[in-house]
């Protein structure tokens, strides 16, 4: 079979939900992953930075052989050997009394919500069935329904109806709309990404987290964080908040805490809101399996063990100080703009416009895999482990699309 083969039997069998660069991959190691050709490219998307380790990371390899001969799966219905180490290793990582596994990155954010609800409910006080979220426009967290009524993109919510009602919509970056929000005593949460990976990796004004936290404390709101895309290491730090010395009450891991061998998310929390879950209350058939367990621990180590952050730092200078550069020689891009290897070309068209797209397949050509977010943005993601010079390779290519168009 050739990749036509491949992407006709997806169209025939598959729902049409995505539209996918026609490229079909068949392997990946490290930065590299290679089609169905053998041809070989650099990956600036990470799967979404769920590979910030690189694909197929030998150690996720070698735990997951081992765990795979062992239990791969035992239900909390019973206690594993597995479980309490991996919530250890999370909780005293990022400095929680509580860590809750979940699969995917919307249940933990589902998960959070309702957590916040029963902590407004239990211990704040708010009347029953009251308690509101307060969400960012422009946020992303999922496609659940909860997740797309607290959307404001209609590709998201359009004919998804009725909606999860119980959430306030502010501007992303207005501190003066969040005050105005936290007016409302039923208000349990602010929950927002640090930086918008969806809208185009915006990156709020430096103090914008710090604020909205030091808010949410003097209104007795939980601040929680999804670092779903944003965490272990994307943006030069282990959070994106932690760029602003930001402890959130909450804090949500997911994509990259597996390494992406498997679905694994997790909340982070406090006694006093975790606690507010009871046995039987809340819960999942994978949630914490000893397979997750044993790949999330291999996965942080790998992020420690390689340095991972750091290298993310530096490559995400260098990656930044090229594309300032790159946008003085071309009137093709509007804005650069990024964290670390979270970063983003804005395509100086408007959304609706092919050229992004156009520059994407140039780019797959010359061997880089990326793809465009809400029509004109390229978002450009490479797993945290890409050295100097493979970074220096993908920019030289990257000029020489850009120049060939300018
Ligand atoms: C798609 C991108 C989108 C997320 C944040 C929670 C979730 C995500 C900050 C949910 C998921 C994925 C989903 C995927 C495209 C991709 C994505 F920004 F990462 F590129 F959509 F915004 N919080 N993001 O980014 O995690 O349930 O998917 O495990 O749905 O098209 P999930």
């Amino acid at each position: 079979m050739n990749a036509a083969d491949y992407i006709a039997l997806e169209s025939d069998f598959g729902a049409h939900n995505y539209h996918p660069m026609p490229v079909v991959l068949d392997k990946g190691e490290g930065i590299y992953v290679w089609d169905v050709e053998g041809k070989r490219y650099m990956d600036f998307l990470s799967a979404y930075s769920a590979v910030n380790q690189g694909h197929c990371h030998p150690r996720l390899i070698e735990a997951m052989l081992e765990q795979s001969k062992k239990l791969t799966l035992s239900s909390r219905a019973f206690h594993t050997t597995q479980l309490g180490l991996a919530e250890q290793a999370l909780a005293q990582r990022f400095g929680y009394d509580k860590v809750l596994f979940m699969n995917t990155g919307v249940e933990a954010g589902e998960s959070a919500i309702k957590l916040a609800r029963k902590w407004a409910y239990e211990v704040k006080g708010v009347p029953a069935n009251q308690a509101n979220i307060i969400v960012a426009e422009g946020n992303f967290w999922g496609r659940t329904i909860a997740a797309v009524s607290s959307s404001t993109d209609p590709s998201s919510f359009h004919n998804f109806g009725p909606f999860t009602p119980g959430f306030t919509k502010i501007p992303y970056e207005d501190l003066e709309a969040l005050e105005i929000a936290l007016a409302n005593p039923n208000v349990a949460a602010f929950m927002v990404e640090p930086i918008q990976g969806e809208a185009g990796v915006r990156v709020p004004f430096a103090g914008y987290l710090k604020a909205a936290s030091e808010l949410c404390r003097k209104h007795r709101v939980l601040f929680i964080a999804d670092e779903i895309q944003t965490g272990l290491g994307r943006t030069g730090a282990w959070l994106a908040c932690l760029h602003e010395g930001v402890q959130p009450d909450v804090l949500l891991l997911g994509k990259a805490l597996s390494g992406g061998f498997m679905p694994v998310s997790a909340v982070l929390a406090s006694d006093e809101v975790m606690l507010t879950l009871k046995p039987g209350e809340h819960g999942s058939t994978f949630g914490g399996n000893p397979m997750a367990c044993v790949l999330s621990m291999t996965a942080l180590s790998i992020i420690e063990e390689e340095q991972l952050v750091e290298n993310a730092a530096a490559r995400g200078t260098q990656l930044m100080h090229f594309l300032k550069s790159l946008a003085e020689k071309t009137s093709l891009i509007r804005e650069v703009r990024g964290k670390g290897l979270l970063c983003a070309i804005e395509i100086n068209t408007d959304e609706e416009s092919p050229l992004a797209y156009e520059i994407c397949l140039k780019l797959m050509q010359e061997g880089l895999l990326m793809k465009p977010t809400h029509g004109n943005k390229i978002r450009l993601a490479p797993p945290l482990t890409i050295t100097q010079t493979q970074m220096n390779e993908a920019c030289g290519l990257i000029e020489k699309v850009f120049l060939s168009l300018s």
